[in-house]
């Protein structure tokens, strides 16, 4: 049954590849991507996300800081970063971070993830204090902050080396590196979207500099706005590759673009089949990945929840107060608690799983 459909969708090459462990090239992921066949596609990327994972799903007690949101960027798909003098701007001073860790100490929360956007002058030391004064006040926290693009930003606000950087922010706390910034590394999305950005290759470099000293990262790619589908494959192929290399990446996480109050709002959100079929593919050519997280705050906890069934066996966390996605319209909640994580994900016949954020099994 299952085989001639395969067939008869042109998918039975890609299979036999997939059941031997074969890697896939640029060409199979052109099919993938152009599939009409949704549910055989999630049949494939069921089998590299069993091969990984079994039949764990896992999530993360976690909180997310954005110590602030003034940016030189000023990215064409972004809501949350402003200009400095930008009546909308803030800054959270190292006390107010401080106090965000403060307010949920009652909490068994595992992991801080502190980003923000490219400030044109606080201080080297900002950052350094920043981890510092976390570990102080909780100091069995894991401290996963700061983007390659906001680490290649830190050193050169200090004058210093990425590696010295890296060194430095290690020192002061620093656990591991979560996966933004990444976007699509065409050139050209760079060029239109985010010309100030740290060009993808440097992106890359950051992220390998880092794992070469024993840090782990996260990657992701950003879609449903002008990239084509080269330029994601392009993206991930890179990924592989990078990866290859070092092994220092734990998880991939497609990204969902946001339109709402974006320089880009005339642009339709991506629909259900286009985030399934992002979690899918990255499943299917990220085949060093040991994770691929469908992060509900993005894709709504439905569409996280079905992608269980498509090759992701990670929904992120309880995160609360989201703002990068909020302020780009998402109107899923700012946080889900424990309890409703663990329903989705045994409703979708997995075994649910909290991890610390090396993904370490904690219960
Ligand atoms: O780099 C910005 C993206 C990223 C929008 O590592 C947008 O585990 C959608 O990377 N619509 C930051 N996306 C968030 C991020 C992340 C989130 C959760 C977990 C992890 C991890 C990483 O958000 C940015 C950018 O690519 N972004 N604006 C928008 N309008």
């Amino acid at each position: 049954m299952m085989n001639s459909a395969l067939k008869d969708a042109g998918l039975y090459e890609i299979y036999e590849k997939v059941n031997a462990g074969e890697r896939l090239d640029a060409q199979d992921a052109e099919t993938l991507y152009s599939t009409p066949h949704l549910p055989l596609l999630g049949f494939l990327a069921d089998i590299v996300r069993q091969r990984f994972n079994g039949n764990k799903a896992y999530y993360i007690y976690n909180q997310h800081v954005n110590y602030s949101n003034v940016c030189i960027n000023l990215c064409k798909f972004c809501a949350f970063g402003k200009e400095k003098g930008h009546p909308k701007t803030y800054e959270m001073s190292i006390e107010d971070v401080v106090q965000k860790i403060r307010e949920r100490k009652n909490e068994p929360v595992k992991e801080v993830h502190v980003v923000g956007g490219l400030h044109p002058d606080l201080p080297y030391e900002y950052y350094i204090d920043m981890l510092r004064a976390i570990r102080e006040e909780r100091p069995e926290l894991h401290i996963q902050a700061f983007t390659c693009v906001e680490i290649a930003h830190i050193a050169k606000i200090g004058g210093k080396s990425i590696e010295q950087t890296l060194d430095d922010l290690m020192d002061a706390g620093l656990g591991s590196i979560p996966g933004g910034g990444a976007e699509v590394f065409s050139p050209r999305i760079r060029e239109k979207l985010c010309p100030r950005k740290l060009p993808g290759a440097q992106w890359i470099e950051v992220a390998k500099t880092a794992h070469k000293k024993g840090l782990k990262s996260n990657a992701t790619m950003l879609y449903g706005h002008i990239e084509t589908v080269d330029e994601r494959i392009e993206h991930l192929l890179a990924l592989r590759e990078a990866q290859d290399e070092t092994g220092g990446f734990m998880c991939f996480i497609p990204l969902a673009f946001h339109p709402k109050n974006t320089a880009l709002d005339h642009i339709a959100p991506t629909s259900g089949v286009e985030d399934l079929r992002n979690i899918a593919v990255s499943r299917l050519l990220l085949d060093n990945f040991p994770h691929i997280k469908a992060y509900w705050i993005m894709l709504g906890p439905k569409v996280a929840q079905i992608a269980l069934s498509y090759g992701a066996d990670d929904l992120d966390g309880t995160v609360m107060e989201e703002k990068i996605t909020h302020m780009a319209g998402a109107e899923t909640a700012q946080a889900m608690t424990r309890k409703e994580i663990e329903r989705l994900i045994r409703q979708a016949g997995r075994e649910p799983l909290e991890r610390d954020t090396l993904y370490n099994e904690l219960h």
